[in-house]
């Protein structure tokens, strides 16, 4: 009796099992494997200038600016060196600016709690900026929290060499509308900042396939296309061309290449017009269509193309032609059996060559 209810329960637990996996199948775990992730690529420091002996400081009545140019793209975080006095739970604000008057780019809010006392290195982890390297960018800190309890941005200050030549610290009274460079020509000042980036890579990936099935020979009218596009790192540009195409017919393309495609920018479509081959006789085309990645030759792409011109009533009459060819041949081969009979073998031989001419399709095996 008590094995019989054991029996019974594993019975039901299965049933139950069986349920709970086809509403959620395995598979549903694959979303998580790691594999299917995209490849993050690994953050490079760009620009930076680490020195530090003063603090400047940052309230509701000052803001500071530091401009650098980098050298890469996209900017992806900053870092910059903050000195926390006293307690405070207001904000620090941090953007970037392409104009030190213009609009945020991007930014962050850094919350007080989570600045710790005394000096350390904040991170500011923003939404990734594409910016153009070699031109001139500003990071822009304020703040709301009292003049008495001041956030402090630590700097270098120097009268013989810049600390970063290739930007200067500015600061303003009046929330922004106005900027004066703390740096002068013989007393250079620069904060201390950090900025990141990666090192962005092109993906080229083409889609499409061309299937033309009756198609008269020379037809002119054959249409398609096919997709491009980039599935690189954040705005990478992607130079593209069409190397090669099926060497059977006419290929017109709507382009053969195309220039800093963006992952942003989505597909480009490519159409192609064919003018099929003039041949009468029957066949199966195929062929590829390879697009390569400029800058990466192992980055190739291909679009394969079927082409078929079926029978048509010109085969047929093509075939009915080389019956005939084929009944003669067994009418002469007749002939040479019985001219051998009658020991005449150089009639026989001269007919066989004839034969071998006129009839090169058919497989064919010299009797001596
Ligand atoms: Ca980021
Ligand atoms: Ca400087
Ligand atoms: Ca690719």
């Amino acid at each position: 009796m008590l094995q019989g209810n054991i029996r019974k329960w594993v019975s039901i637990g299965f049933i139950i099992l069986s349920l709970v996996l086809s509403v959620y199948p395995l598979s549903a775990y694959e979303k998580n494997d790691v594999g299917c992730l995209p490849i993050i690529p690994e953050e490079l420091l760009d620009q930076h200038q680490e020195n530090e002996s003063y603090d400047q400081n940052i309230h509701r009545n000052v803001m500071l600016a530091q401009s650098f140019i980098p050298s890469l793209s996209p900017l992806t975080k900053v870092e910059i060196k903050i000195n926390k006095p006293r307690i405070t739970q207001q904000s620090l604000f941090i953007s970037i600016r392409k104009s030190i008057n213009g609009s945020d780019l991007t930014s962050n809010t850094i919350n007080g709690n989570d600045i710790p006392f005394f000096i350390y290195w904040i991170e500011c982890d923003f939404t990734d900026i594409e910016v153009t390297p070699g031109e001139t960018y500003y990071i822009i800190v304020s703040s709301n929290t009292p003049s008495e309890a001041p956030y402090r941005w630590r700097f270098d200050n120097n009268d013989d060499t810049d600390p970063y030549v290739s930007g200067k610290f500015y600061k303003s009274f009046d929330k922004g509308k106005t900027w004066g460079s703390i740096e002068t020509q013989y007393d250079y000042a620069d904060a201390a900042f950090c900025t990141y980036s990666y090192i962005s890579k092109t993906d080229l990936v083409c889609e499409g396939y061309f299937n033309w099935t009756e198609v008269k020979p020379g037809q002119d009218n054959l249409t398609g296309y096919f997709t491009v596009r980039n599935e690189g790192t954040p705005f990478s540009e992607l130079n593209w061309e069409i190397q090669n195409w099926p060497h059977w017919g006419t290929w017109q393309f709507s382009k053969k290449n195309g220039t800093s495609l963006k992952p942003e920018d989505g597909i480009t479509t490519v159409e192609i017009l064919v003018e099929a081959p003039h041949s009468n006789v029957p066949d199966e085309y195929l062929g590829k269509i390879t697009i390569v990645n400029k800058e990466d030759e192992n980055d190739t792409a291909e679009i394969h193309a079927r082409l078929v011109t079926p029978k048509s009533k010109n085969d047929k009459k093509t075939f009915l032609t080389k019956f005939e060819g084929l009944r003669q041949y067994y009418i002469t081969l007749q002939q040479n059996r019985f001219s051998y009979n009658h020991q005449i073998p150089n009639q026989r031989k001269s007919t066989m060559l004839f034969i071998h001419k006129n009839l090169n399709f058919l497989p064919f095996r010299t009797i001596y």
